[in-house]
Formats: C-alpha cells, structure tokens, sequence
C-alpha cells in the first residue's frame, strides 16, 4: 500500500492524442512533416485525428474523473501555441487553458510536460537543437505558456525522454525529423536540448507560484539476477550510469542527468568524447544545474546480467517465450521499478515520480463489447507491487501509467496499444478496457 497522498495518475502527449493538425493556426511541426514521408510510418498513419482530443478534451476529462486519478500527464505542442514569426497563438493556448480548467473541476491535476517531440518545422528548419539559439526559443516558449496556464497549473515536466529525441531522431532516424547527426553535432545538440531544459526552469520557477519541476528521461535498468550478491548490485549500478562510447551514447542516462542534477557531465565523458567536445562553459553547466523537485522517470522494461567467472559482468538473454508485449522492447521485468528508483535515488536523492510505464497489448473488442485485457492488468500489478516495494526504502511520490488512451505510437503508427481506453480509429468510439477497471480499483484502495 503507497502512503495517502502518493499520486496515481495517467500521461498522454499532445501528437500522439491531439489531431486537429492544421486547427485554429496550429503551424506544421516535425511529426506531420515526418508522418509525410513515405516509409517512415509502419501503418502509414499520422496524428491528424488520433483520439481527436483537441475536440473531445471534455470527454478525456470525464473519462479521468471516472477512473478516480489524481493527476494528468500531457504535453503542450509548441506548433499550437507559438506562430511562425515566433507570437503567442491566443487560441492554441485557449485549448489548455480549458483543458487546465475542465481538469480541475474534478480535481485532477495538470502536469504539464512542455516538450514531447514535436518541435515546430519552421525551428527545425532554422537547425533545430543545433541552432545556439533554441535554447532561446524554447525560454520564449515556457514564458508564453506558463503566463498563459498562470494560477491553473504548479506541475511542469520540462522535456520527455532526451534520449529518444536525440537517439531515434538523429542517430537511427526512425523518429522525427530523421536527420542525421555526426557524433561532434549530437554532443552540441545534446548540450542544447540540456540548456533549453535550464533556460525553462529558471523560467517556470520566475513565473509560477509555488511551482514543482522535474524533466523526464527514459531508462531501462539493469536487474541483478542474484539479489543478494553485493558485488554485482555494484556493477549494475556502475552500468546503469556508465558512459560508452559507442553507437547508443545518445540512449545513456548520466549524459543528460548528470549535468542536471549534479552539475556536470560525468567524467568519463570528458574522457572519451575529448577529440569533439563542445564549447561548454562554466556558466552554461550552471544554467543547466537548476535545483529541481522531483526525478522523473519514463520505465517500462529491463535487462537481466549477472557476474561470470572473472566477475564480469554478463548481459542475460531472456529465454525463449519470455512474457513481453506486442511491440520489440518491452519484456515484462516488473524489477525494473525496483531497482530504476534504486539507483536513481542513490545517485540524484531526490523523490521519485514514475512518469510513464505501461503495456502494449494487441487488444480486440470482444463480441460482448468489452475489451479484455489480462495481459495489461497482470503487467500492472506486478509493477505496482515493486515499486510499492522500494517506496518502503526510498521515496517514491507517483505513478503515472501511460497513456490513458490507445494512440499514435510514432513510427509504429496506430497498431500499437497502451491505452487503458481502447479507440476505435474508424469511430472514435472510446471503450473503457478492463485494465481501466483495475486501474480505478487500484487506486480506490491506494495500492495493490
Ligand atoms: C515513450 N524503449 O517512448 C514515449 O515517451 C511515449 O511517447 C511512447 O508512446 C511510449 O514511451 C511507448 O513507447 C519510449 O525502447 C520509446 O525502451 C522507447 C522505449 C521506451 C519508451
């Protein structure tokens, strides 16, 4: 059982619920260009309609409030709210103002995440996070938003998942805007996206009373096999936080924590990146060490290793027909929210917030109607009880399951299912799966 006030709550983000792409001034951003691109989309779907939120937010918010959560997670699309000569869009900014009220009529609380992907074209096209500049924009950005959301909302989430940003969009390319960068550029765009996310802090903590404010990395952390071997509780740690050198630095955690939350790169970065380092100035590493409320965390999954002979250690296959959902990364280790808040806390101390965990199921609607969901309700439970495990040793604030609705899952497109509410694309017809169900009695007894 968490403690009273621990809060559970579900997350969405704004292209992968919105649609309305082209409403009320919305410009294009980096998904509808990317969604254009033949070959880029599994299904060759795209956010133009989705959960058709934009329209149905009064809906979203009574389907909240019937699922008795606390808190909503989702994001701000920067293409709605800021025009291309870099203006306010008063009415893009009128839709969350909205939602923000509609949300607290129930008592549900905004937490806001203001940068989920979806970058404006017309800044990509001025060089994205490697314009020296974006980091500007992005202040300007947090400026307008929070005077717009002053009084409604106190929880901001700077930026979703650095690493996917930088590893999907510019290292493999499969996401958003699939450009490319050598290793010298990312380090410079890695350093930005870290001076956008300092910039808006200092913003936020200028402008909102009493504010609460953390950013949202991903990981996938290493589980020990053998729980009670010391030695290799070390080097899963040591990984977890290690820097390589290798095709998937972009994807690592301290490379964007470490600045953040302890006020410099770790130094082995220094060591092996020295032939293409970028400028980075003492006052920058200042900017970007901005005291911060909560360690966010994105985790769905995990990888085993274990020690061999020489007490290296050994990453483990997971055997053969290993539970797992419908989409390539996601094998169910429920310890992956034990031992994720474990070391994060060990080496960031400060409250912990899981901000998106979940299962991707291949649901049907039933001939009864209903969409049953064991896998998904299995998977939550097991979650739950892990982390409601180390809430014990450490503390843990919140749980946010993503997402609330089936959506856009980026390059896999619309076949992909997280949501406890299933939507039927050829509809819009929402139905409450049974995960929903469990999800709200869990919630009523506080815990599993
Ligand atoms: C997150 N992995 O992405 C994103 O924040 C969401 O927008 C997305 O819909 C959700 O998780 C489900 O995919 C991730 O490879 C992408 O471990 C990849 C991984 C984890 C999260």
């Amino acid at each position: 059982m968490f403690n009273k006030d621990f809060i559970f709550g579900c997350a969405t983000a704004s292209y992968q619920i919105e649609g309305s792409i082209n409403k009320d001034g919305k410009v294009e951003n980096i998904w509808d260009r990317f969604t254009k691109t033949p070959g880029k989309i599994l299904d060759n779907s795209d956010g133009s309609v989705v959960c058709d939120s934009y329209i149905k937010y009064k809906d979203d918010c009574k389907i909240l409030a019937n699922l008795g959560v606390k808190a909503y997670r989702f994001s701000i699309s920067w293409s709605r709210v800021i025009d291309e000569s870099n203006k306010p869009n008063q009415k893009g900014l009128d839709y969350y103002i909205n939602l923000c009220k509609e949300l607290l009529k129930y008592n549900i609380k905004p937490y806001v995440t203001l940068y989920h992907w979806d970058m404006p074209m017309w800044l990509e096209d001025l060089g994205g996070f490697l314009n020296d500049d974006i980091s500007n924009y992005f202040m300007h950005y947090t400026d307008v938003v929070t005077k717009a959301l002053d009084g409604l909302v106190t929880d901001y989430i700077t930026i979703n998942e650095p690493q996917c940003i930088m590893f999907l969009g510019h290292n493999i390319c499969n996401h958003a805007p699939g450009v490319k960068y050598n290793d010298k550029d990312m380090l410079h765009a890695i350093h930005n996206l870290l001076l956008c996310h300092g910039k808006a802090v200092k913003v936020i903590r200028e402008n909102v009373k009493n504010s609460k404010i953390g950013f949202a990395p991903c990981s996938r952390p290493m589980i020990p096999t053998d729980i009670n071997n010391k030695l290799l509780y070390e080097k899963c740690y040591k990984e977890y936080f290690n820097v390589n050198r290798d095709n998937e630095y972009a994807n690592d955690v301290s490379i964007y924590s470490d600045p953040i939350f302890l006020g410099d790169y770790p130094k082995e970065y220094y060591e092996i990146f020295k032939d293409i380092l970028p400028n980075i100035k003492k006052e920058d590493l200042e900017l970007i060490h901005q005291p911060l409320d909560y360690i966010y965390q994105n985790i769905y999954s995990a990888t085993f290793y274990s020690l061999d002979k020489s007490n290296n250690l050994v990453k483990e296959a997971f055997p053969f027909g290993y539970p797992e959902g419908n989409i390539d990364w996601l094998q169910v280790v429920p310890k992956a929210l034990y031992y994720g808040p474990k070391y994060l806390y060990e080496r960031y101390k400060l409250p912990i917030i899981i901000s998106e965990n979940g299962f991707c199921n291949n649901d049907i609607v039933s001939l009864d109607n209903k969409v049953h969901d064991p896998e998904r309700i299995d998977y939550i439970n097991r979650y739950l009880i892990e982390l409601d495990r180390v809430s014990k040793e450490i503390p843990i604030k919140g749980y946010f399951y993503w997402s609330l609705f089936d959506n856009f899952e980026w390059s896999y497109g619309l076949k992909k299912r997280f949501g406890l509410v299933y939507i039927d694309y050829n509809t819009g017809k929402r139905i409450e799966k049974d995960s929903y169900f469990e999800y709200k009695k869990i919630i009523e007894k506080g815990g599993i």
